[in-house]
């Protein structure tokens, strides 16, 4: 093909005409709103992906349809780079402008300007593999995809209902195929086989751990959970809830790790199951985000967020790097943003390296990669950890003079195949837990026991416009709306331990207020106070004020 084949696109984008009065956004985490609005979009974004796929010389790129943990009537869809990562940032802008081509006249000119804007020879082949999450809206939207694949003659594979995090190891594992870099078989079976074998390896001498209960969120999760239970045997313990992903309207309904993160309390289902002393972990609705907790003796409730996540991971590596006697080599550092609590931040600071950066796993991921070992967590679970190639490299070559060396540098070999390293994957992370806590011979109690959290609130504030909102020095000031970042520090000074950002979503149409402090209740009334604020400055309707707004 030297030209698009202009006849093919014409035919099926009539099929799937752009609804009108709806304007799309590639946003954080790609396209994400009703899933009933979705339909032209998925067609164009098959086209898109084998566009891509075409720009880099044929490499397979990935498309996954999810929303995550957005309710059951939501969907969305995002586009995976060829070593498994998020679609680049300046084609963002790329995909919304095809998205939002009025007719299909104007969708075959964004697609020629596309063309000719980022150089693509259509002659190059185009490879894409997808796959779905469990919403019924689904199997729909991926028919959509598929004509936009049949209209530009795209080679694509079919990844089937699954999570996003073995989406993204599938397009890295096909990308890297036959190459000394293989990630692994490109398959779900390739993918479970090397979790699970580096999960045995990991956990040889120790003791067998007491049974995990995994909430899995009414989503795809429950089912690779239930695959991944079959490759460990009877090496891990679990208790699988919250796995029905056929009556409608349980996806994410009170369960999973956003609700958890959101509510600081267990599932209600779970109350019942939960024994004192018992820890457990929900997954969200795509099975990339990973939220602990545990109940202690007296059956009070902890929660082990990503920080906490972070805090565990960075120390245990940090510890087997020294171990191996690589700690003039290695350098580990830590990826965290504004939403880490305040005393995640302190106690990795006194240990090693810890940047900020602004929301969104794109930031975190890159900003890993700078490091020999990135560990990168937000504090709503979604992280993981990046070793870079010379790191693998020396770990691969290290010759160890000690048996505690070789001990050591082994773990760090298992852990790099136990690890998804392509994106946050709520299973492999969960794994990962489950091998440090073997280790170190803790309790959920005893984990959370590292620090105590700075109690914190979380407040939405609905604006006429978020985008007056902009932030800098990764979302710590407010730069716009002129004047109120001064205000908000006038206030923060009133409070013992204080601290509090406001910044606008890039997943809803909201500004988000965060504030921490020593006490609970001044952390609420410096959330309020700043929400207040914010909804003034924002021209809120003094009639509609929420009245916590102090
Ligand atoms: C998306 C992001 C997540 C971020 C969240 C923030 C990805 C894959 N996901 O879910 O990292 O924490 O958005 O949402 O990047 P917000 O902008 O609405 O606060
Ligand atoms: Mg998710």
């Amino acid at each position: 093909m030297t030209e698009l084949p202009i006849q093919a696109i014409k035919t099926l984008s009539d099929a799937h005409p752009k609804p009108t009065g709806l304007t799309f956004q590639y946003g954080t985490a790609g396209f994400r709103t009703l899933g009933s609005t979705l339909d032209s979009v998925l067609f164009r974004v098959g086209i898109l992906a084998g566009l891509r796929s075409k720009r880099l010389d044929g490499r397979t790129i990935g498309v996954m349809v999810t929303a995550s943990h957005n309710p059951e009537q939501d969907n969305g869809v995002k586009l995976v780079d060829p070593r498994g990562e998020m679609l680049e940032a300046s084609w963002e802008a790329h995909a919304t402008a095809v998205a939002n081509a009025a007719s299909t006249e104007a969708f075959i000119e964004a697609l020629s300007n596309l063309i000719v804007n980022a150089k693509i020879d259509l002659s190059k082949p185009a490879r894409v593999v997808y796959a779905r999450d469990t919403r019924p809206s689904g199997p729909a939207l991926i028919a959509a995809l598929e004509d936009g694949f049949k209209a530009l003659g795209v080679e694509a594979r079919d990844g089937g209902v699954t999570t996003t995090p073995i989406l993204h190891y599938l397009v890295k594992a096909i990308n890297t195929k036959g190459t000394k870099d293989s990630y692994g078989e490109d398959s779900e079976d390739g993918y479970y086989t090397k979790l699970a074998t580096s999960f045995k390896k990991l956990l040889v001498g120790k003791a067998k751990p007491d049974p995990v209960v995994i909430d899995c969120a009414n989503g795809v999760g429950a089912k690779a959970a239930e695959k991944l239970l079959e490759y460990l045997g009877d090496s891990l313990p679990i208790i699988l809830e919250n796995t029905d992903i056929t009556t409608r309207g349980k996806l994410n309904d009170s369960c999973g790790a956003d609700f958890v993160k959101t509510m600081q309390k267990l599932p209600p289902n779970l109350v019942d199951v939960m024994k004192p002393g018992q820890r457990a972990c929900s997954l969200d609705g795509d099975a990339d985000r990973l939220m602990y907790y545990c109940l202690d003796e007296r059956g009070a409730f902890h929660m082990l967020d990503g920080d906490k996540i972070a805090a565990l991971v960075a120390a245990f590596i940090v510890e087997q790097v020294k171990l191996a006697g690589l700690e003039s080599d290695i350098k580990v550092g830590v990826v965290q943003t504004a939403y880490a609590n305040g005393a995640s931040t302190k106690y990795l600071a006194e240990r090693l390296p810890v940047k900020c950066v602004p929301t969104g796993v794109k930031h975190l991921h890159h900003a890993a990669e700078h490091y020999d070992i990135g560990v990168y967590f937000e504090a709503n679970g979604h992280g993981t950890v990046l070793f870079s190639p010379s790191t693998q490299q020396t770990l691969a070559t290290h010759e160890p003079s000690t048996p505690a060396q070789s001990t050591a540098l082994n773990h760090l070999l298992n852990l790099t195949q136990l690890i998804n390293q392509t994106v946050g994957d709520a299973l492999s992370d969960m794994l990962l837990v489950e091998v440090i806590l073997a280790h170190k011979s803790y309790s959920g109690v005893e984990w959370n026991s590292l620090y105590a959290d700075l109690p914190n609130r979380l407040v939405k504030v609905v604006v006429a416009d978020r985008n007056a909102f902009k932030t800098e020095n990764a979302e710590r000031i407010l730069v716009s709306p002129p004047g109120l970042q001064a205000k908000i520090n006038e206030l923060v000074k009133r409070y013992e331990g204080g601290r509090s950002f406001v910044r606008p979503s890039g997943t809803e149409d909201v500004v988000r207020v965060y504030a921490e402090a020593l006490l609970k209740t001044q952390a609420d009334e410096l959330a309020f106070r700043v929400a207040g604020l914010v909804y003034d400055e924002a021209g809120g309707d003094p009639a509609k004020r929420p009245k916590e707004f102090i």
